[in-house]
């Protein structure tokens, strides 16, 4: 059983019709063809305005529409609920404690209390499902950090594994939380915990040593806390290469490719990329200042040069959300109207979701993909490019503050902070030879492939195998 706060598909009206979507989000798009896989059941959070009128008496629907693979069951949340949860306590004070990128985190103790509320009601719907069955209970990230206790409490068989998505900071910052003590011992409920690299999985050892009567056993990786053990690890996430690759290489996305080309009015060669949730954790305002200096380095791109940026709009009912959507539009119109010349302008700004096979195509058109997250859990936008460049052609520039850059190494890594340096590195990724260029991407696509989504969920399950 896997449970996260967003589900994989959402089921909306359109025109009248049910219609399903599938969210930009890195945890659905990674867990996704993992449950296809192996089965099971989902517990998600039913944020869909049709998602009630599709499912059974016992909040359960049967997906993927196309090709029923397993079963996804969806909690209700109220509007109470989903404000104080989800964007209070989950996005205005776990997203940027845990992501250090300089902004505030926000502590509203009413926010706590509807936080803990459904991480209940989670727990509940776990339980109704599992019972006193044996089970693998699998809780994704930070939304339900209070819910492995919960589970283990009404679910003594159960096995449960916590996947952290996001990083965890070191002690100095995680001690300012007013929730610090029960936030951990929610999380020390499971039976392992895990992060993308070690380096988080260290800081939350630490954080536990500092706050908790526990006993960290550093050489095992494990916490000793209230009787129970939980295994601290680390698994890097990952995309499920071969479809990618697959799918990148098939006519649709071939006739996306000079469908937007043209469109867009992009030029032959020198395209670069963005693709994220507008989130101000993924640097976009850094990037566009970097493009910008690099336009003053080297005008002689003027009229054959194109920065595409995708920016789908996320948690817009977070103030913090709502200024980076407003200083975006700012930098792109301000960037433009400086370089821009008769009918090119240098920035193509595409605030909206788009369609997979439409991301597929500008993988495969862009030159470079810029990455220049100020941190990020893992950032899965850059093994996809990699996934999706099946020619070879292309060069990742990759923010040293993500986790892809532990094992991406040969991408071009980046500081967003450090503007002038990242224009210099624009420059070279337009002027890399051809050769080195594919010496690069042969390696990373090698990476990518063998270390790739079923790798990280069959460690998952192979090391829990263990440790039951
Ligand atoms: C969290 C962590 C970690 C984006 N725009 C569109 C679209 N997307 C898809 C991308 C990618 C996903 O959304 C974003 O994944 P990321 O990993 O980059 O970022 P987060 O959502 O912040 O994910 C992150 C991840 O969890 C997994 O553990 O890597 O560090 O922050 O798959 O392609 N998809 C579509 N249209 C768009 O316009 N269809």
């Amino acid at each position: 059983m896997v449970v996260s706060n967003r589900e994989p598909y959402i089921h909306a009206y359109r025109n009248g019709q049910v219609q399903v979507r599938r969210p930009a989000s890195g945890l659905t798009v990674a867990l996704d063809p993992v449950m296809r896989a192996v089965g099971g059941v989902w517990v998600a959070h039913g944020s869909g305005e049709a998602d009630s009128h599709v499912t059974d008496e016992r909040d359960r629907i049967r997906v993927p529409p196309e090709k029923p693979a397993y079963t996804l069951k969806r909690v209700w949340l109220n509007k109470e609920q989903e404000e104080g949860y989800y964007y209070g306590l989950a996005n205005s004070a776990l997203w940027p404690l845990c992501h250090i990128a300089y902004r505030r985190p926000v502590f509203r103790a009413a926010d706590w209390d509807c936080y803990r509320e459904v991480n209940e009601k989670f727990a509940q719907a776990v339980a109704e499902e599992v019972g006193e069955e044996k089970a693998f209970v699998f809780v994704q990230d930070y939304h339900l950090a209070l819910l492995p206790r919960l589970v283990k409490e009404r679910c003594p068989q159960a096995t449960v594994a916590h996947f952290w998505h996001i990083p965890w900071p070191n002690p100095e910052v995680f001690r300012i939380c007013p929730w610090k003590v029960e936030l951990l011992d929610g999380l020390l409920g499971n039976d392992m915990l895990s992060f993308h690299i070690r380096y988080h999985a260290n800081n939350f050892i630490d954080t536990v040593d500092r706050e908790l009567e526990a006993r960290p056993d550093r050489e095992m990786t494990a916490i000793i806390y209230r009787g129970q053990t939980t295994k601290i690890r680390h698994f890097p996430i990952s995309v499920d290469f071969e479809t990618i690759h697959w799918e990148a290489n098939r006519r649709p996305v071939k006739l996306r490719m000079r469908e937007l080309r043209e469109q867009l009015r992009l030029p032959t060669r020198n395209i670069g990329l963005g693709i994220d949730r507008a989130d101000y954790t993924k640097g976009i305002p850094e990037r566009l200042r970097a493009i910008d200096r690099f336009l003053e380095l080297s005008p002689e791109y003027a009229g054959d040069f194109a920065f595409v940026q995708v920016a789908v709009p996320s948690r817009v009912h977070v103030e913090e959300y709502r200024r980076l959507n407003d200083e975006i539009d700012g930098l792109v119109e301000e960037i433009n109207w400086k370089h821009g010349r008769g009918a090119w302008k240098p920035i193509v700004y595409l605030p909206q979701h788009l369609p997979p096979t439409d991301l597929l195509a500008l993988y495969r058109l862009a030159r470079f993909c810029l990455v220049s997250s100020l941190h990020d859990g893992m950032n899965l936008v850059a093994k996809e490019f990699v996934a999706a460049n099946v020619e070879e052609d292309g060069v990742l520039l990759l923010s040293q503050f993500t986790g892809a850059a532990r094992e991406l190494r040969d991408a071009l890594i980046i500081n967003p902070f450090a503007t002038d340096h990242l224009a210099e590195q624009i420059h070279q990724a337009l002027t890399m030879e051809d050769d080195e260029v594919r010496r690069r991407m042969r390696r990373l696509r090698d990476t990518v492939r063998e270390r790739n989504i079923y790798k990280w969920a069959g460690d998952i399950i192979r090391k829990l195998g263990r440790l039951v």
